[in-house]
């Protein structure tokens, strides 16, 4: 059974437009494995250390903000090559560019109000997995259809 596994935070744009249950419905739908859900109001520090790849971009002021407005759902989803397929079920960077039938695509126009963050690569995934569910907050449980999902 593949256990790979993602960061999926659904912005404060997401949860103030009330978008959560259908973000986690597409996710749900798609077969992949819930592992790990919380909501919070995200701090700097953690943000920062979330977005280090972005610090010297013209938009990070703005993205900090952006991100600290209000409070996020963020959640581990796993299963087999989920990090890929999240990528495109969220859609291009800018909504503008993004499909129809993603989650930008279908909920955003903005890149600065693009609803939903996935990691982008097995490294970034594991990284932020760490960053956001540091100890043993996930959990380890048998989906009964996972034999369908999975394998
Ligand atoms: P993604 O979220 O698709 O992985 P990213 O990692 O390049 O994209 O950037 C992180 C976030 O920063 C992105 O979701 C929205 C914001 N962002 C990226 N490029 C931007 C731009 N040109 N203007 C404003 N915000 C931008
Ligand atoms: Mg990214």
């Amino acid at each position: 059974v593949e256990k790979e596994q993602t960061l999926i935070v659904v912005k404060p744009d997401g949860v103030q437009r009330r978008l959560i249950g259908q973000i986690i419905q597409r996710f749900e739908q798609r077969g992949f494995k819930l592992v790990g859900l919380k909501m919070l109001q995200v701090s700097e520090d953690l943000l920062s250390q979330h977005y280090c790849q972005l610090t010297s971009k013209p938009f990070y002021p703005r993205l900090m903000e952006y991100m600290t407005s209000g409070p996020v759902v963020v959640m581990v989803w796993e299963g087999h090559k989920v990090i890929q397929s999240s990528r495109m079920m969220v859609g291009h960077t800018n909504p503008a560019e993004a499909q129809a039938g993603t989650v930008r695509g279908d909920f955003s126009l903005h890149v600065s109000r693009n609803v939903v963050h996935a990691s982008d690569s097995l490294e970034a995934a594991l990284r932020e997995i760490q960053l956001w569910f540091p100890g043993k907050e996930l959990l380890n449980w048998d989906c009964i259809d996972q034999y369908i999902t999975c394998e």
